[in-house]
């Protein structure tokens, strides 16, 4: 009934009346994130850390039923835990999504349910892509046309036959540092860490469209998807404005490790990457980007790769002695469609079904420091549309992140229906029901 499951569940005999209290003690000597929960009499946790902790009460939250996850109770009798006995440690300390928030902006407030939702599954990174060529989301103080224009753009021509031309109408948005501050603190008290990315040297029309002196070429935030020819100049002037935007970035995101993007750009200097890369090395941090940057010649032995096209780029990636996170996008890229039907909402890339993020098995190495699931959003522009995509697959990565195997897809099937789909009803989340698409 747990999701993800824990390393082991032992029933007892019976239920308990839980008046809500746990008895947590930091006694346990097992990695970051284990815990040992014992449900009778009492409700008692030995922990590793504060994370076990907080994983324990998600567990117990579980237990408690569906109700439990209501953002107000429904009844007033007690809540009734079974008698049992959970060890449990998660498997990889990398255990992400990331949140494209700049092809479609979401407001702050959906940014804060999301990182509930990774609480809720024992998901640890936000991963947040805050620019891109359609939208700049960060509150630059030093450089504010990136936000006041590089944070809207206009109506395209075309809109997109496969969002149902909604996604050319004229959109926007940003937070302010103090927004991102709060999710930073938010995440941080559920045991998230938010995980920045600054996209460069490609993906970057929306900051050109605000300092075109920045772009090899000119032209507006960008209204149509796919690869933009487009990127920035790896001059002197041009990496010393990215240093500045980027010391913004830290000043608001402690995150060890900070992204730079890099991926899909061409027409890019490598040098772009590897000075943005040693700045962020200088300031104390790890920088991260897409597998293209292994391309961009040496980088500081720090720099943490996101392997998206397929496993290869990862498996270099640890030869060259870098740690490395799996996304492959056929199996973790939460935009890609569903089903083929002709009902399907958002029938773009290849279909990607839950049952296949459940049969991931990130290769094993011990620089693997996890896997993430990512949702691009060029045809995402609402909340509900965000929920459809990202569940229940999600729930299928974070038992792949948490949990070790062996996988049995039938069983997991029936605590998504029986025990965790009725949990995200409670949410209010607008999941993709396993029976088929959800006409709006
Ligand atoms: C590739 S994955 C991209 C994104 C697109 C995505 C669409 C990656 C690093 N870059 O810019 O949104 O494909 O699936």
């Amino acid at each position: 009934m747990i999701l993800p499951k824990p390393v082991s569940f032992t029933r007892g005999d019976g239920e308990i009346e839980w008046d809500g209290a746990v008895d947590g003690r930091l006694t346990l000597d097992g990695p970051p994130g284990s815990y040992r929960l014992t449900v009778g009499p009492g409700v008692t946790v030995e922990a590793a850390d504060e994370a076990g902790l907080f994983y324990a009460r998600q567990t117990v939250r579980q237990l408690a039923g569906p109700d439990a996850f209501r953002a107000a109770p429904i009844h007033d009798g007690p809540v009734r835990l079974p008698v049992c006995v959970v060890e449990d440690a998660p498997r990889f300390a990398w255990r992400g999504l990331m949140l494209d928030v700049a092809r479609h902006f979401l407001p702050k407030h959906e940014v804060l349910r999301y990182v509930d939702l990774l609480a809720a599954h024992k998901l640890n990174v936000l991963h947040l892509h805050l620019t891109d060529d359609q939208g700049w989301r960060f509150e630059s103080r030093r450089f504010p046309r990136l936000h006041e224009v590089g944070g809207w753009r206009p109506s395209s021509r075309y809109g997109d036959r496969r969002s149902g031309g909604q996604t050319g109408r004229p959109h926007g948005g940003y937070y302010t540092q103090d927004d991102l501050r709060e999710v930073v603190a938010y995440a941080a008290a559920r045991h998230v860490t938010v995980v920045p990315e600054i996209d460069i040297p490609g993906h970057s029309q929306a900051a050109i469209a605000a300092y075109p002196e920045l772009g090899v070429s000119g032209g507006g935030v960008w209204t149509d998807w796919g690869v933009n020819p487009n990127v920035l100049k790896a001059d002197e002037v041009t990496v010393d404005f990215y240093r500045q935007v980027f010391d913004e970035l830290l000043d608001v995101f402690p995150s060890e490790v900070i992204g730079l993007g890099g991926d899909e750009a061409e027409n890019g200097d490598g040098r772009f990457v590897r000075r943005i890369a040693q700045h962020l090395v200088d300031r104390g941090r790890r920088p991260h980007g897409w597998d293209e940057v292994l391309a961009a010649g040496p980088l500081p032995s720090s720099t943490v790769i996101a392997s998206w096209r397929g496993e290869e780029g990862g498996l270099a990636a640890l030869d060259r002695g870098h740690d490395v996170v799996m996304c492959p996008d056929r199996h973790v890229y939460l935009d890609y469609r569903q089903a083929d039907g002709p009902d399907e909402p958002i029938p773009v890339g290849t279909v990607l079904r839950w049952e296949d993020v459940y049969a991931y098995e990130p290769a094993a190495a011990d620089r693997v420091l996890g896997a993430q699931a990512n949702l691009w959003s060029e045809h995402l522009d609402s909340p509900r549309r965000v929920d459809y995509a990202v569940f229940p697959r999600l729930c299928a990565l974070a038992e792949v992140a948490w949990s070790t195997g062996p996988r049995d897809v039938e069983e997991f099937r029936t605590r998504l229906t029986e025990h965790h789909l009725p949990r995200l009803d409670a949410l209010g989340v607008e999941y993709r029901p396993l029976s088929g698409p959800h006409p709006w």
